[in-house]
């Protein structure tokens, strides 16, 4: 009997400058580099087992063994993986997603970069970064990004070896940061990332326009985070994800991510601003808004939120780790 053990945790990270749109669907290539912040709040820890004794991959998420369908998705990375080591063995993945609240905030990027981590270390394939970065990118593009803490760009590139995340150096300005969750109630009827990003590059008048600006805001992000500049990073991340969900509107035919509850705490943040209280808000493709505030500011933002929102739908997080490889065990 052989049996290959691997464990990884991964932390999910959310996008200043926003990823959307696949130049290559199968490879995961995307149109544009994004730019991210790692976030400690959220994390999936995944354990990956190879043996000779197992007939299937079976993949159990928060001790649910799961079905089919699901499984297959993890199959296919699966296999990226047992091709790349020359391995035939099926495997048994043990997820965990760490998560507050059961409030779909549950993320693809640390799900399939603690996977892709995991597996990894099962199998005895490299384990430096960038080669981390490229195979969780096959699983879901934000993954490639999870691999690092704090600030981290995907660049694009244009094939499998030149498309990973690298991490920016930022002196510990992502340290004097803080990102607050609103989790909304009245949930959108779900286009899922994946759709809603093809749907929108074939699609959407406005797409033109999101690739043609995305250089100017990476600039500008890139400067505002080796100035530590936090209303230039606020403006540029607060664009990003405005244009994004523009993009959305002009597709055929159009959906929006956005609830009623989520243009609520859109319009707070305007009014905090107005008020003289820096913080901006981005949201990803679901109604939940992220707001992007200095650590000294949190608990200001935090109390007028809880004017208008209950205490159970914000949750405050701050940068976090990149991935860690947390076991290797092999029994022969
Ligand atoms: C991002 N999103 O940059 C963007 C912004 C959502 C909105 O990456 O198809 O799960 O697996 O590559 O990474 C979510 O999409 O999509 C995402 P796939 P993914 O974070």
């Amino acid at each position: 009997m052989h049996m290959y053990k691997g464990h990884a945790r991964a932390y999910t990270n959310i996008a200043l400058i926003k990823y959307w749109g696949k130049a290559d669907q199968q490879l995961i290539l995307p149109m544009n580099n994004s730019l991210s912040l790692t976030l400690d709040a959220f994390y999936t820890e995944t354990s990956v087992t190879f043996s000779s004794t197992f007939s299937e991959d079976q993949f159990y998420l928060d001790n649910h063994l799961q079905d089919r369908e699901t499984t297959v998705k993890v199959s296919r990375f699966l296999d990226l993986i047992r091709e790349k080591a020359q391995s035939q063995l099926f495997a048994k993945v043990d997820s965990q997603n760490f998560v507050p609240t059961a409030a779909g905030l549950a993320s693809s990027a640390s799900g399939l970069a603690a996977l892709a981590g995991a597996a990894s270390a099962a199998l005895g394939l490299p384990l430096e970064e960038k080669e981390l970065s490229r195979l969780a990118r096959r699983g879901s593009g934000s993954a490639c990004r999870s691999i690092y803490g704090g600030f981290a760009e995907w660049e694009k590139g244009d094939s499998d070896d030149s498309s990973y995340a690298v991490p920016i150096p930022s002196n510990g300005f992502e340290e004097e940061l803080s990102m607050i969750f609103v989790v909304v109630n009245d949930q959108q009827k779900d286009v899922s990332s994946r759709d809603g990003m093809q749907r929108t590059v074939e699609t959407s008048a406005f797409y033109d326009g999101w690739l043609a600006t995305v250089p100017q805001d990476l600039a500008k992000a890139r400067t505002a985070i080796a100035n530590k500049d936090f209303q230039s990073l606020g403006e540029v991340t607060e664009a990003s994800a405005l244009k994004m969900h523009g993009t959305t509107l002009a597709a055929v035919p159009p959906f929006t991510y956005w609830s009623a509850e989520s243009m609520r705490a859109m319009a707070l943040v305007r009014q905090f601003r107005n008020e003289g209280l820096a913080c901006y808000f981005t949201l990803d493709a679901g109604p939940n808004v992220k707001i992007l505030v200095e650590k000294k500011n949190e608990s200001t933002v935090l109390s007028k939120l809880q004017e208008h929102f209950s205490a159970d739908q914000l949750i405050a997080a701050h940068a976090g780790p990149g991935i860690k490889i947390m076991t290797k065990e092999v029994e022969a």
